[in-house]
């Protein structure tokens, strides 16, 4: 364990340490196993981000921090709107397990606007569907829905058994529809949950399906506000969608679209009436933002609004690609004004933040964007990861041409996008875009994780519980971050685990005011002195230890 005051300072001792215990992980496993993963535990070099492994399987046996496919296109994606029915097909624990607990709020604007999140529906298939086929339980399920609820959409989701026994969801949506009629849209996704390496396979098939079934059927201009652009990748988890609704409206702009938080049907309909894209998680729905550039001729940039000074960078960045006086003024206006809050809050949160050391082992993105708010408490993010990131949301985008596509990838279906017929209609000129780019905008680009962490710092993909407990013991960081599969394990050890998908109770973090939010929480976490009381039981009491003898 490191000392707490030489915890800092000594970079350089800390890349030894963390090339020790990459090796030292790496003679505990099984030869093949210890080879495999040492491509996927890297030590960051900012300038030159190294070669990871990632998106590949996870290694049977171990204890992964990672999802399924399923949870991807249903949970993740699809699952924050709130008037589409989305229907499990498939056994009563896929639909039970992904119903609320990622947090994913919504607001309905009066008593007609439908909100089925807060319910689970699910075809809850049994033994005798999969020996005979599930498929007429899928329709009396969709039936069912329609008659109760006389949605505009239902969405179908594939599970594992569904897919193994071979029910065909896509059929069964196109026989529902001509059935009930009257323009109800309902379509599939064959998103079993092992169709991929993990959760986002499951991105990539529900970014597909927006696109083929819901963006561009409504051409209607809607709000009253100029600047029109969408958020993709945003899903308002602890109500972080409408802390960044409040910044956008309070600028002036017009926020057409968020994929998927605080979302409607009508919103997807409509999204491709903006200007301009900005993509907050790059991991799922980097596909929507380019898929939407080729049809439509909308732009994307990425954008961070996780971050007090992140979040003033991007409204600074739409004003830039807007250019005109007013939204410059405009922005930087509503900036002065929430900085003030926020820089006094951060100041007293320093105060027991600084120097202190944070580890971050989450999803596709938030292991990057939550750097920022460790930043400006003073706190280093000493290792970190995804669980299922690809090579270029930890190196940046110029490394995906040279990213194996291997079998696991084939078996996502790619769609073939081109310019739509009639709405395809540049926003900017070649000459714009390029004066823009002089000026420090940057499109299609995201730099990746690792270039923003410091030099000798771990980056671990698809981290296992061992590694985890072997980071918690060497290093034993002053917060870790992560799920709630490793909550109660890390807390065993002494160390307070902050929930960076659902955030406990917490939330928002984004914008300015989640930036307050998180500071204080923090603050609080790192302050507790309860966790120097836990001890394990097999700390304090007398133990037989035992080794196998094979
Ligand atoms: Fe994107 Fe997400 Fe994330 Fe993600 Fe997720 Fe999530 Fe996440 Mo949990 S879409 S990749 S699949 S930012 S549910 S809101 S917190 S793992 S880092």
């Amino acid at each position: 364990m490191v000392d707490e005051k030489d915890k800092i300072g000594s970079m350089d001792s800390l890349v030894t340490e963390l090339q020790e215990f990459r090796k030292e992980i790496m003679t505990k496993y099984p030869k093949k196993v210890g080879k495999k993963r040492a491509k996927s535990i890297v030590v960051s070099n900012p300038d030159n981000p190294p070669e990871i492994q990632a998106n590949v399987r996870t290694v049977p046996g171990i204890i992964t921090q990672r999802g399924c496919t399923y949870a991807g296109c249903k949970g993740v994606v699809l699952g924050p709107t709130r008037d589409i029915i989305n229907i499990t097909h498939g056994p009563i624990g896929c639909g039970f397990y992904s119903w609320l607990t990622r947090r994913n709020q919504t607001l309905p604007v009066d008593e007609n606007d439908s909100n089925f999140i807060t319910y689970c529906f699910s075809t809850d298939i049994q033994d005798s569907n999969i020996v005979f086929g599930g498929e007429e339980k899928l329709k009396q399920a969709i039936r069912e829905a329609y008659e109760l609820f006389h949605p505009h959409t239902i969405a179908i989701f594939s599970t594992c058994p569904v897919g193994l026994i071979g029910d065909d969801v896509h059929r069964v949506a196109r026989h529902m529809m001509e059935e009930i009629g009257g323009g109800i849209n309902i379509f599939g996704f064959s998103c079993e949950g092992y169709r991929g390496v993990s959760q986002s396979a499951g991105h990539h098939i529900a970014n597909n399906g927006l696109f083929k079934n819901l963006i561009g059927r409504n051409d209607e201009i809607r709000g009253s506000l100029e600047y029109r652009v969408n958020l993709l990748g945003e899903y308002n988890i602890g109500g972080d969608a409408f802390e960044l609704e409040r910044i956008f409206e309070k600028c002036g702009i017009n926020l057409v679209a968020t994929f998927s938080g605080n979302s409607t049907i009508q919103k997807f309909e409509n999204a491709h009436t903006a200007d301009l894209n900005m993509v907050m998680c790059h991991r799922s729905i980097n596909y929507v933002a380019e898929m939407m550039e080729t049809a439509f001729g909308i732009p994307w940039i990425k954008v961070q609004p996780i971050g007090a000074s992140s979040t003033a960078k991007m409204l600074r960045k739409i004003a830039q690609y807007f250019g005109e006086k007013k939204l410059v003024d405009r922005v930087e206006e509503v900036i002065a004004e929430e900085m003030v809050e926020v820089g006094e809050a951060c100041k007293e949160a320093r105060k027991h933040t600084t120097g202190k050391l944070a580890m971050l082992f989450v999803g596709g993105s938030r292991a990057h964007h939550y750097q920022d708010l460790f930043e400006e408490l003073g706190m280093t993010t000493i290792a970190a990861g995804y669980e299922f990131g690809h090579r270029d949301d930890y190196e940046g985008r110029r490394v995906i041409p040279n990213i194996q596509i291997d079998a696991d990838s084939r078996n996502i279906e790619e769609i073939t996008v081109t310019k739509d017929a009639t709405r395809y209609n540049p926003r900017k000129t070649e000459e714009e875009l390029k004066e823009l780019e002089a000026n420090g905008m940057e499109f299609n680009e995201y730099h990746g994780l690792m270039k923003q962490m410091e030099r000798g710092a771990l980056v671990i993909d698809d981290l296992s519980h061992y590694e985890m407990d072997k980071l918690i013991e060497r290093y034993h960081p002053d917060v870790f971050c992560a799920g709630i599969k490793e909550k109660f394990c890390v807390q065993k050890m002494g160390v307070p685990l902050k929930q960076l998908h659902n955030y406990d109770s917490g939330g928002p973090y984004a914008g300015f005011k989640g930036a307050i939010n998180f500071y204080r929480d923090i603050e609080m976490i790192v302050s507790a002195s309860i966790w120097k009381e836990l001890k394990a039981p097999w700390e304090s009491e007398v133990h037989i230890e035992a080794t196998f003898v094979y």
